[in-house]
């Protein structure tokens, strides 16, 4: 099937792209053993299969938004550090059929008073600067991936602005809410949804977004780029980091700084929480975007992580919770001044669900918005 331009007003467009389809990392390293990627790119064939197989979805092409608005979130050393990654790595003799994945982490404690430290010519190991974990491999096609992601992520962002209906959903692979400004890690290498955020500020004329993360894992990215702005709400419900990647953060203390003091809401929440406690958490979690008052399209970091199968993940939820979590978040979005959604695919490892998933999902949210 060949995508086609957005024309019927009504109809829900989703936004994807085959550039993925080059970042496969292989393989991750999980507490000092090689496992085969999670976020692999079947995940995202899987759910575009389901959502042309239902029939009621516009499948799109995005366009192309340049490094622009990837700017205005992250710092200019991060992108070259993805740009050039892989081929520095291959340039050192790194073999190139294996994903390249660093081993050297210059964390906070690296430089104490020495600061500041040069980084290295060579920008494979560089990343060792900027990556958090050893579960973000790249490949030759990793960054071309990471752009084309928030290609995705914005163009479905400017549906929305622009007119196409009430719900655009990016159908965005790798994901995005663990990148911080000048960091990168759990399977992410540009922040999607924040990138989204701050385009619908500078260039959709919103003065209030809100951002309701419902992946089960924790946007430490999301949370630190938005922490001291009183423009951007972060939402999230996740499972609480006492046992929870990213472990760092994602407590109910973190409340945002500064300006941004009270524009910061966690929910951690205990394993093999089902549906209904998970609605409860997320309504309550749904009044305080209701009361933030956004103007702007609601933005949804999307994770089917907190599947009761997820194999990485211990929360309960069914693929028929999605419909009711998809109502409710499109309730309170229909409530709001923008009465609109832009649904961000984060995680989600069931790859036998996460179709389904997806579906149910989006026709709940479909929903909730009328
Ligand atoms: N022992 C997303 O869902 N590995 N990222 C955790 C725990 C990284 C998840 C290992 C999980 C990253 C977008
Ligand atoms: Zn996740």
């Amino acid at each position: 099937m060949n995508a086609e331009p957005a024309t019927e007003p009504a109809a829900v467009c989703v936004f994807r792209t085959d550039a993925h389809l080059g970042h496969d990392g292989l393989i991750e390293l999980v507490a000092g053993r090689e496992v085969p990627c999670w976020e692999s790119p079947r995940r995202a064939m899987e759910i575009e299969r389901a959502l042309r197989a239902h029939g009621g979805f516009r499948v799109l092409e995005p366009r192309a938004f340049g490094r622009g608005p990837i700017l205005a979130i992250h710092d200019s050393e991060l992108l070259d550090a993805v740009d050039r990654a892989w081929t520095d790595a291959v340039a050192a003799g790194h073999d190139p059929s294996r994903a390249y994945i660093p081993d050297t982490f210059r964390l906070d404690g690296y430089a104490g008073p020495m600061s500041p430290l040069p980084l290295p010519d060579a920008a494979h190991l560089r990343l060792g600067a900027f990556c958090f974990d050893t579960a973000t491999p790249v490949v030759a096609g990793t960054a071309a991936a990471a752009y084309a992601s928030v290609d995705v992520a914005l163009s479905a962002a400017a549906a929305v602005a622009g007119g196409d209906g009430p719900l655009a959903y990016g159908l965005c692979r790798p994901p995005g809410h663990h990148a911080a400004r000048r960091m990168l890690g759990g399977y992410c290498y540009f922040n999607n949804a924040a990138i989204v955020a701050e385009w619908l500020r500078r260039e959709a004329g919103a003065r209030r977004v809100a951002i309701v993360d419902v992946d089960y894992h924790h946007g430490n990215g999301t949370q630190q780029i938005f922490w001291e702005r009183a423009d951007v709400l972060y939402v999230s419900l996740h499972g609480d980091p006492a046992r929870a990647y990213p472990y760092f953060s994602g407590s109910t203390a973190e409340r945002g700084g500064g300006a941004g003091t009270g524009f910061t809401h966690n929910v951690p929440l205990p394993a093999r929480t089902t549906g209904d406690a998970y609605a409860t958490a997320l309504a309550r979690a749904l009044d305080r975007v209701a009361a933030f008052d956004p103007d702007a399209p609601l933005v949804v970091s999307l994770g089917f992580d907190t599947f009761e199968r997820d194999p990485i993940s211990d929360l309960a939820l069914t693929t028929d919770d999605y419909t009711g979590v998809g109502r409710l978040i499109g309730r309170t979005a229909a409530a709001g001044g923008a009465r609109s959604v832009v649904a961000l695919q984060e995680g989600g490892y069931a790859l036998d669900a996460i179709g389904a998933n997806a579906v149910a999902f989006l026709t709940g949210l479909q929903e909730g918005l009328r």
